[in-house]
């Protein structure tokens, strides 16, 4: 890491109000959400209410909020980036949904609720994730059209992240590693896929529905990468340091599950030390943007010292 990156945080850093710059986009995020699921009475009202029950849970909503912030950092507006933002959050849910199935991780409690199928059974939940991913689709065809990107750039961009080489790749490796010893880069494939492939999804569409420059979405891109990886690690960290209702989620469940994690296999403090590199690689990646990337910057550290 060179010193340039290790620099002070600039004046605008300083006084940005991360608290209220998330408030104000979840907010927005949870109104169009609304908006664009069908309402919990359509027919048939089980699947509607089964997967608004996931998507207001109460998830942090980091994904779409990137995506405003990439969208902003390149000179665009976030309103124009919300269908895109959206649709990664119903994939994000949707992904949730179905690791919590009794098939997969087998969980009784997510986002501080009981899991999907604890309410509505397991038939009901796989669909409900069915419909969560198709349903990104059907968001993401509505979002306003930019000279650079057509929809098609879009669409794939969303599929390739969410498809059998990234997240569906990731959970498989996950799944066939369990139980087995694992060194650190099969580790780093599953979390470059399992986590950080929507993550970095997300940034790059907030710059394409900004309609933002070639190097802006390279740029992008290697901040989600950097960002998605540090954050899986501080979430393997919080599994071993917090509460489960301070995750509202059920803690210590990678030990058990004997999961490979970068805890299990390098320790804490080496494992903060590098989420702690890889979220300066990501500050680093923002300097195109010129001091208006204020929110994804603030975003990467908030990520970094995470408690939930
Ligand atoms: C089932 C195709 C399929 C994929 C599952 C999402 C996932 C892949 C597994 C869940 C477990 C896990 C550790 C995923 C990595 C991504 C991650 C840390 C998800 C949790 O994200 P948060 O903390 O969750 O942003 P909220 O609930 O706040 O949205």
């Amino acid at each position: 890491m060179s010193v340039r990156h290790r620099r002070a945080q600039t004046a605008a850093e300083q006084l940005f109000d991360l608290e209220a710059y998330l408030n104000d986009r979840t907010a927005r995020i949870n109104r169009a959400l609304d908006g664009f699921l069908p309402e919990a009475s359509a027919r048939p009202a089980t699947i509607h209410n089964a997967m608004r029950y996931s998507l207001f849970a109460g998830g942090k909503r980091l994904r779409p909020a990137l995506c405003l912030a990439a969208a902003e950092a390149c000179g665009g507006r976030a309103e124009d980036a919300l269908p895109l933002a959206c649709a990664v959050e119903c994939i994000h849910t949707y992904s949730l949904v179905h690791d919590d199935l009794p098939a997969m991780d087998d969980d009784d409690y997510r986002r501080g609720k009981l899991t999907n199928h604890k309410v509505y059974g397991e038939g009901i939940a796989i669909l409900a994730g069915d419909a969560l991913l198709t349903q990104a689709f059907e968001i993401a065809a509505q979002c306003s059209r930019t000279p650079r990107y057509p929809l098609q750039d879009i669409v794939l961009e969303l599929a390739r992240a969410a498809g059998s080489r990234q997240l569906i790749a990731g959970q498989v490796a996950d799944l066939e590693a369990q139980g087995k010893k694992v060194s650190a880069s099969q580790l780093q494939y599953i979390h470059e896929r399992k986590t950080s492939a929507l993550l970095r999804c997300a940034v790059r569409l907030g710059g394409m529905s900004a309609n933002c420059t070639p190097a802006q979405l390279t740029a992008l891109a290697d901040f989600g990468y950097h960002v998605g990886l540090a954050f899986q690690i501080i979430d393997d960290l919080l599994d071993v340091t917090q509460t489960s209702a301070q995750l509202g989620k059920t803690a210590g469940k990678d030990v058990a599950a004997q999961k490979a994690t970068y805890p299990g296999i390098l320790g804490l403090e080496k494992s903060q030390q590098i989420a702690r590199r890889l979220t300066n690689q990501a500050f680093a990646a923002l300097e195109v943007f010129r001091g208006r990337a204020t929110a994804l910057h603030a975003l990467a550290a908030f990520l970094l010292q995470r408690d939930r």
